[in-house]
């Protein structure tokens, strides 16, 4: 700014320079005119050049005495254009100087809007959002009113983007905040946050349900179609609301947790949700944790371990239950109830125990390969049990690695079982009729009816190991106990105990007449390697023998009465 400024007045000098040296050459030729002039007039009036022709040339010729006027016409009109010209200049100078400065101020205006607002809609963007969101919870705080964000995303975007190409995709945002504007009230900031998000805080709210007038309005403005190259469009939305001071005090926590809430109605197609701490599970960290998890099931991350079943009445170990991990890159090992149930909510329960179903069946050959006789017992969720392909998904698993199917048990838990009795007994009875024995998992935890238990093909009973682990302090669970290895007994099935953890556990169980024990107290479950190796050590230190294949623990038989 200052340096154009400069360059321009030093123009104007430079300038106002050249008319000067201008105005002096004509001073110059003029006074030569005046001296040639003299001397010609002298010369033709008196054939001789003397001081006192020249001075009667002067005083008798009039043409000389206006020659003699040049000098000074020049010199005047000389400096009366340089001044004209500097004037000028310097008036361009100041026109040119306003006229940058009004760019510069346009620039700035320009670039502010830039980083405030979306370039696509115009409207605020995210930092502005937050900006405007931070001043209305401090308004909020000090009037004690309530105030409300709420985040909203296009369903489906993503497939009209691609159907219809991104500059339609454009369009639609485009119109999208058009609508949403038309419908705020003027105290209401809207804003796009990126991709199709959109966000409106809302303050002075007189109680928590008025936000459903603002999501009802914004609801009505996308009900029109939307006309996208002739095709009308019908365009829903998911909402998400969190409301100050109730879900958060700060701009960002309000708006993660309006995030949580909008991620849950569009999985739950629920229209509008206001956050609730149940939704977390919906945060999209979680789903990045979700599409990591499709990954790595493709790419090997997930490991198994092996937790061995002892039988209490041989001390025969001829059974393991494969357990799964994720070797997330960047967590720590991640247990399943980290992950299971998010796999369960998005269909990924069933690659993953497919990947856990060939990777144990393959595990129980190489056993077999060196020997070693054990049976594999998987864990089947409800979305896998209930699928009416798995018996002959599994037929297919068991024969590709030529694995009897006496080999295998499949543990399912009683609210599983519950979810849909008759199904559940459908399924059950073909994978029975195949050879593969049934686990009932967790009992005792589903305050399920027994009555049904009876119908079902089940072998085994597993009683949860909350009643197992204080049946030393906890007298009505000892109580419990007991009574399901009665009950089990009673329909024809074995009972196993979980959650053995020192030999006192497994002596009572056994004097219950419980059938076999699974717990730390044996070992916690470890990878295949290790486990092999557990079982060489435990061998070494007297406590196992392992004879023809034969896995069993030295010191139950003798103990039993
Ligand atoms: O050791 P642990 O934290 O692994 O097991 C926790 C729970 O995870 C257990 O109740 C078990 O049933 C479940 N689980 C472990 N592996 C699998 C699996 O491969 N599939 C399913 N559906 N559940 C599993
Ligand atoms: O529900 P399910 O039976 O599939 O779960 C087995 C779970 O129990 C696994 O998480 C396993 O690590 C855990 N587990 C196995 N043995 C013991 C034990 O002795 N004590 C405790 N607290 N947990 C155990
Ligand atoms: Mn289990």
């Amino acid at each position: 700014m200052a340096k154009n400024t400069q360059n321009l007045s030093s123009n104007a000098r430079l300038l106002k320079a050249k008319a000067s040296k201008h105005a002096i050459y004509g001073v110059i030729i003029a006074l030569l005119a005046i001296v040639f002039g003299t001397v010609g007039v002298a010369f033709v009036q008196s054939s001789t050049i003397t001081v006192d022709t020249l001075v009667a040339a002067q005083a008798n010729n009039m043409a000389l005495w206006v020659l003699n006027a040049m000098p000074f016409v020049f010199a005047f009109w000389g400096q009366y254009v340089s001044s004209l010209i500097a004037f000028e200049a310097s008036a361009m100078v100041v026109d040119q100087t306003s006229d940058l400065r009004a760019q510069t101020v346009a620039l700035e205006a320009e670039m502010t809007r830039h980083a405030t607002h979306d370039q696509l809609t115009g409207l605020p963007n995210r930092i502005l959002l937050k900006d405007r969101l931070g001043q209305g919870i401090l308004r909020a705080a000090q009037s004690k009113t309530r105030l409300a964000v709420l985040i909203m995303d296009i369903d489906r975007f993503k497939e009209i983007n691609e159907a219809m190409g991104p500059y339609n995709g454009d369009r639609l945002l485009k119109q999208v905040a058009t609508r949403l504007q038309s419908a705020a009230h003027e105290s209401e900031t809207i804003a796009r946050l990126g991709g199709d998000e959109y966000a409106v805080v809302i303050p002075n709210l007189a109680q928590p349900r008025d936000v459903s007038q603002v999501v009802k309005r914004i609801e009505k403005t996308l009900e029109v179609p939307f006309m996208l190259e002739g095709l009308k469009l019908d365009v829903r939305a998911s909402m998400g609301i969190a409301f100050y001071p109730e879900h958060g005090t700060d701009a960002d926590t309000l708006m993660q947790r309006a995030d949580v809430a909008m991620y849950a109605a569009k999985r739950n197609r629920a229209g509008f949700l206001v956050y609730s701490p149940k939704y977390d599970e919906y945060s999209p960290q979680r789903l990045t944790l979700m599409g990591e998890l499709r990954h790595a099931i493709e790419n090997n991350e997930l490991i198994l371990h092996y937790q061995p079943k002892v039988d209490l009445k041989t001390g025969v170990i001829d059974e393991v239950e494969v357990l799964v991990r994720w070797n997330h890159p960047k967590y720590d090992l991640m247990y399943p109830d980290e992950f299971i149930p998010l796999a369960e909510r998005t269909g990924l329960i069933k690659p993953l125990t497919m990947w856990v179903l060939n990777h144990a069946l393959s595990q129980c050959t190489r056993w077999r390969n060196e020997g070693l006789t054990l049976g594999v017992a998987v864990n089947l969720s409800a979305q896998v049990l209930f699928d009416l392909d798995l018996p002959d998904i599994i037929a297919g698993a068991l024969a590709a690695h030529d694995v009897a199917s006496e080999r295998l048990i499949l543990e399912i838990t009683e609210t599983t079982i519950m979810v849909d009795k008759d199904r559940a007994l459908q399924i059950l009875s073909r994978l029975s009729d195949m050879g593969i024995r049934i686990a009932i998992d967790d009992f005792g935890t589903g305050y399920s009816s027994l009555s049904y238990l009876s119908k079902m093909p089940v072998d085994e009973i597993k009683i949860d190991k909350s009643f197992v682990l204080d049946m030393h302090e906890n007298k009505s669970n000892a109580v419990i106990v007991r009574a399901t290895i009665e009950l089990g007994h009673n329909l024809g099935m074995s009972v196993i105990g979980e959650g053995v953890e020192d030999a006192g556990m497994l002596a009572q169980l056994r004097a219950l007449g419980c059938d076999a024990a699974q717990g730390y107290y044996l070992t916690k479950p470890l990878p295949s390697d290790e486990f092999t190796a557990w079982l060489v050590t435990t061998q070494s230190q007297g406590a196992l023998k392992v004879e023809a294949g034969k896995v069993q623990l030295k010191g139950i038989p003798a103990d039993t009465a």
